[in-house]
């Protein structure tokens, strides 16, 4: 899931053309908008650091400069964009770090369920452990071979391509482990503790017993 699905043209079909699987309620778009709350934070690279904190298997801190962070094994992910305003992009090709590397080399506490994913100005999002550890989760420096740029997250985004795009933060600088979960900036404000787009978890009036702690 995810990722764009090409069905065949059936007999009386599109002619050939391909037609791509988009979760429901939403459409195409052209182009690649730029959606955020707030200003573009600018990129000073002697004052940025990505920071692991929170409940780590070792209760120490971990701190990566970003010659450090950038210079972690680097791998692609194609991945599309489902932003809850009901657009979607398909078929990036984004480049970066996996979550799952973080996990490695500074591992969550056995008590860990959440994590909270904290970016410039104070911005954040809340996961599930499991949905940080997804095999395409990926901290994004690159998107289709070029770095990102400045509106669209430079130096680094989060990429979680099962879920809608708020749980993907720009300008990231670091996670939180937490034992207990928490509501993240847009969680906090209506919408869906989880999102995933399969399911249309849009808004937080949706959630069920179970998704989210109380608001
Ligand atoms: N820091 C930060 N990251 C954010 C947001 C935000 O408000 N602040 N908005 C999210 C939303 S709602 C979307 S749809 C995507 C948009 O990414 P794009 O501007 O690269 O298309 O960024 C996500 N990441
Ligand atoms: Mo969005």
């Amino acid at each position: 899931m995810g990722q764009p699905v090409e069905h065949e043209s059936g007999e009386g079909g599109t002619g050939g053309a391909p037609r791509f699987e988009l979760p429901p309620g939403q459409r195409l778009q052209r182009g690649w908008p730029v959606t955020h709350y707030g200003p573009v934070p600018k990129f000073r690279p002697e004052r940025w650091e990505f920071r692991v904190f929170g409940a780590t298997a070792d209760g120490e801190k971990h701190r990566w400069s970003h010659e450090e962070f950038t210079a972690l094994p680097y791998t692609t992910v194609v991945a599309d964009l489902h932003c809850v305003t009901k657009f979607s992009m398909l078929g990036a090709e984004w480049g970066g770090i996996p979550a799952r590397t973080i996990l490695g080399i500074a591992p969550p506490a056995p008590a860990v369920t959440h994590v909270m994913v904290w970016a410039e100005y104070g911005f954040s999002s809340n996961l599930r452990l499991s949905d940080f550890a997804a095999e395409r989760t990926l901290f994004a420096t690159h998107k289709d071979g070029e770095l990102l740029t400045a509106e669209h997250g430079f130096p680094l985004r989060l990429v979680v391509p099962h879920l809608y795009a708020w749980k993907g933060p720009k300008w990231v600088r670091g996670i939180e482990y937490m034992t207990a979960d928490r509501r993240g900036f847009w969680e906090e404000r209506g919408y869906h503790n989880i999102g995933d787009p399969w399911k249309e978890q849009r808004y937080s009036y949706q959630e069920e017993p179970g998704d989210g702690p109380e608001l």
